[in-house]
């Protein structure tokens, strides 16, 4: 058996976070926007910015974008690409936008309007094609679509329609790229959402193709569901395809991640881990993704806070004994079995951690690298002047 640093090594050597670019920029809810003087104004800034993280982890290569918050109509995207190389990471997950044109009331894809679901289609498509100028490997897909009202539409004719639109989107992939579907119970419909959960999202994954996979948003399910079985069945069923990382309270709240329940993410983790073991040591293809889009904590310090959260309790959820854990599975002793997994979790790894980024040449902690480097002063000062110049509603700052 490896020893805890080893295992450590082992694992943060080949886990690869994927930071969003809206996660960068001034988002809000839907009661208003905190602008902060540092936040990205456009894609440029959001490069930056991911490239910065990226340089002070070491384990954030790539960044998810979505179209027409990243790419209007004139964006060469083959620019795109190669500014993103120049910095140091590469385009990830392309984002269709599939629920901001008006043409969308009623839905995309699932809408009864045949305009609206052709627009949803031919976005989705070209999105496909973004990807493969970028070269993206994930197309991730989130719809708003649902209805508000019993009777407003039909549930199985908008059930048909997801199904004709994904496989049609399925055909036009290329070998390399896979199709992400993600859902999520509730908001913005709120009688009923066409892809509310993971059993759905699967079954119009399968017919739509092989390559396409579930998308796990962990803040996506009714309070107390146990995520880490949706896990291991679709681990089981090679099913899942990625993660949007986050962490809730009540709902969609896109907090940071295991800032409430940290636990809770282990146990996926162990999930992971525990089939890796099985297979000889043979990790299945996850695409590991953020989706916070920080309101009121500083947009980068959140992001690195998030990807050290995740490094840390997926190194914990590595040390979990498997052996032991199997040996008393078997006698059926389930306080030995439950403390496989607690003592893992209760287990310092920050030095085993830091040893790693030392020998990756990054600082201890990326955090306190971060504020050394005074990155954000430096955006802050020059963003303001510019959203100044652009004419862009400037920050209230308390800071
Ligand atoms: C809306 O719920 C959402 O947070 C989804 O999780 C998407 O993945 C994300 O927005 C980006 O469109
Ligand atoms: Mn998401
Ligand atoms: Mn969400």
């Amino acid at each position: 058996m490896s020893s805890p640093t080893e295992t450590i090594h082992r694992v943060l050597d080949s886990f690869r976070i994927e930071t969003p670019s809206w996660g960068y920029s001034d988002t809000g809810t839907r009661f208003g926007k905190f602008h902060q003087p540092a936040a990205a104004i456009d894609l440029d800034d959001k490069l930056a910015d991911a490239a910065h993280v990226h340089r002070l982890t070491g384990c954030c290569p790539t960044v998810a974008t979505h179209v027409l918050w990243d790419f209007s109509p004139g964006t060469d995207a083959a620019v795109v690409a190669s500014k993103a190389a120049s910095l140091g990471i590469s385009i990830g997950s392309i984002n269709p936008n599939l629920f901001q044109d008006q043409i969308y009331k009623l839905g995309s894809v699932g809408s009864p309007f045949e305009m609206a679901r052709d627009q949803a289609l031919a976005h989705i498509i070209d999105c496909i094609k973004l990807g493969q100028v970028t070269g993206s490997k994930a197309v991730s897909l989130w719809f708003a679509d649902g209805t508000n009202y019993p009777g407003q539409d039909s549930i199985r004719a908008r059930k048909h329609r997801f199904e004709a639109a994904l496989k049609e989107a399925h055909g036009h992939l290329a070998k390399d790229q896979i199709l992400l579907v993600e859902y999520k119970p509730f908001e913005p419909a709120f009688y009923q959402t066409d892809l509310a959960d993971w059993g759905m999202s699967f079954l119009t994954a399968k017919k739509a193709g092989p390559q396409a996979k579930v998308l796990v948003d962990t803040g996506h399910h009714y309070l107390s569901q146990n995520i880490e079985q949706i896990v291991a069945w679709l681990l089981d069923e090679d099913m899942l395809g990625g993660f949007h990382f986050n962490d809730r309270r009540y709902a969609d709240d896109d907090l940071t991640l295991g800032s409430i329940d940290p636990y809770q993410i282990f146990r996926i983790f162990h999930e992971i881990h525990l089939f890796a073991w099985e297979r000889g040591g043979l990790y299945p293809e996850i695409e590991y993704m953020i989706d916070q889009s920080h309101n009121l904590k500083p947009k980068i310090e959140a992001m690195l806070q998030t990807v050290c959260t995740a490094q840390e309790l997926y190194a914990k959820a590595a040390l979990v004994d498997h052996e032991a854990l199997l040996a008393a599975q078997k006698k059926g002793n389930i306080v030995d079995s439950e403390l496989c997994l607690k003592k893992a979790f209760n287990t310092d790894v920050t030095d085993g951690i830091a040893a790693w980024r030392a020998s990756k040449g990054l600082e201890a902690d990326p955090l306190i690298a971060h504020r050394a480097t005074g990155y954000a002063e430096k955006a802050a000062a020059e963003r303001s002047k510019r959203r100044q110049e652009l004419g862009i509603a400037t920050e209230h700052s308390y800071a």
